[in-house]
């Protein structure tokens, strides 16, 4: 493929590059001015990756504008240069390419306008597709940011000690704190490079998870009075009602799954949230033997094998129901549970 005059309208079949990471860095090279942007509700993959992608730009001498359609949650707003991503619904400028971190189609951004330009897709999500003209996508690493690391290697990048914070935190996050399924020795080998590079993992760790506000725990309360077990499955949900007389924000309910699946026997939990509009945004968490991608994109969703997500139709009880519907056809197989 010519990429001399990057054009959107490039034909996809050649989607999936021989060698992605030398493809897109000259890309970059012959670029000026770059968009960076992430899926909505970004985490703290997104986030990192981010504005390690734009530490990157920045030392090889191009203009990065970061992007993201929801403000960055308060969990990740210490992390270095996290007050410069804007947020916007739409984008303008001339930008010789945007970069796509864990996006399985332009639609997770949440941003209008992109389809103009010249795509780059970065992404580790089992659900990931090469929608773009570039596609670089890789389903073993446990976090965008390993890729995003070694990009920046091989555009000859130096690690400063704000860009290790950033990807370090992208590792720790999408691990679960080195607990998920993805978690590898070369995870830990990752680690160990950025902590040797200046990130520090006790405070990271500490702005991370010891950082929680009052509406968070209010709401987790309310969501564990509303905890339910079946056998393998576990499932637990808030009202908007919850939300509203919590004073949460949508972010404060980032985790609340993880209290349910981490229950003994469990193999399978979901965490419901109503929506104001009565659509439900549904969590799932599997610990290794069930899919949850799987059912998430068979009800339009998408994610990785031990954590996903989806919307459902409302009212809240029929959502329920629906979920259980396939959560139960896929524990059945299981042999009887002895907690
Ligand atoms: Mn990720």
């Amino acid at each position: 493929m010519d990429r001399t005059h990057p054009n959107p309208a490039q034909d996809l079949s050649a989607a999936y590059q021989a060698d992605p990471i030398a493809e897109i860095l000259q890309v970059l090279r012959q670029g000026e001015r770059f968009l960076v942007c992430s899926h909505s509700r970004p985490d703290g993959d997104a986030v990192g990756s981010m504005l390690a992608v734009g530490m990157m730009l920045e030392q090889m001498g191009k203009r990065a504008d970061l992007v993201s359609a929801d403000r960055i949650p308060a969990t990740y707003r210490w992390l270095p240069g996290a007050g410069a991503i804007r947020s916007a619904l739409r984008v303008h400028g001339p930008y010789d390419a945007v970069i796509l971190l864990e996006c399985d189609g332009l639609e997770r951004t949440r941003l209008r306008g992109l389809e103009k330009f010249f795509l780059i897709n970065i992404d580790h999500h089992v659900s990931g597709r090469p929608f773009a003209q570039l596609n670089w996508i890789d389903c073993q690493v446990a976090s965008v940011g390993e890729m995003v690391h070694r990009l920046a290697l091989a555009a000859g990048a130096t690690v400063t000690p704000e860009m290790a914070a950033c990807l370090y935190t992208t590792v720790l996050t999408d691990t679960g704190g080195f607990c998920y399924g993805a978690t590898r020795a070369s995870t830990f080998a990752l680690a160990r490079d950025l902590v040797l590079a200046g990130a520090d993992p006790v405070r990271i760790a500490q702005n991370v998870y010891y950082s929680t506000s009052t509406a968070r725990i209010l709401l987790l309360g309310a969501a564990l009075s509303n905890l339910k077990r079946e056998g393998r499955l576990a499932w637990l949900w808030v009202t908007h009602q919850d939300m509203v007389l919590t004073c949460a924000a949508e972010e404060d309910c980032e985790g609340i799954v993880n209290y349910a699946v981490c229950i003994s026997g469990v193999e399978v939990a979901v965490f419901l949230r109503e929506l104001p509009e009565q659509r439900i945004r549904l969590s799932l968490r599997g610990k290794g033997k069930v899919n949850v991608a799987a059912i998430a994109e068979r009800l339009g969703g998408g994610g990785h094998e031990s954590a996903a997500g989806c919307t459902l139709e409302g009212p809240l009880p029929r959502a329920i129901d629906e979920i259980l519907a396939e959560l139960r056809q896929s524990v059945a197989g299981f042999a009887a549970d002895p907690h």
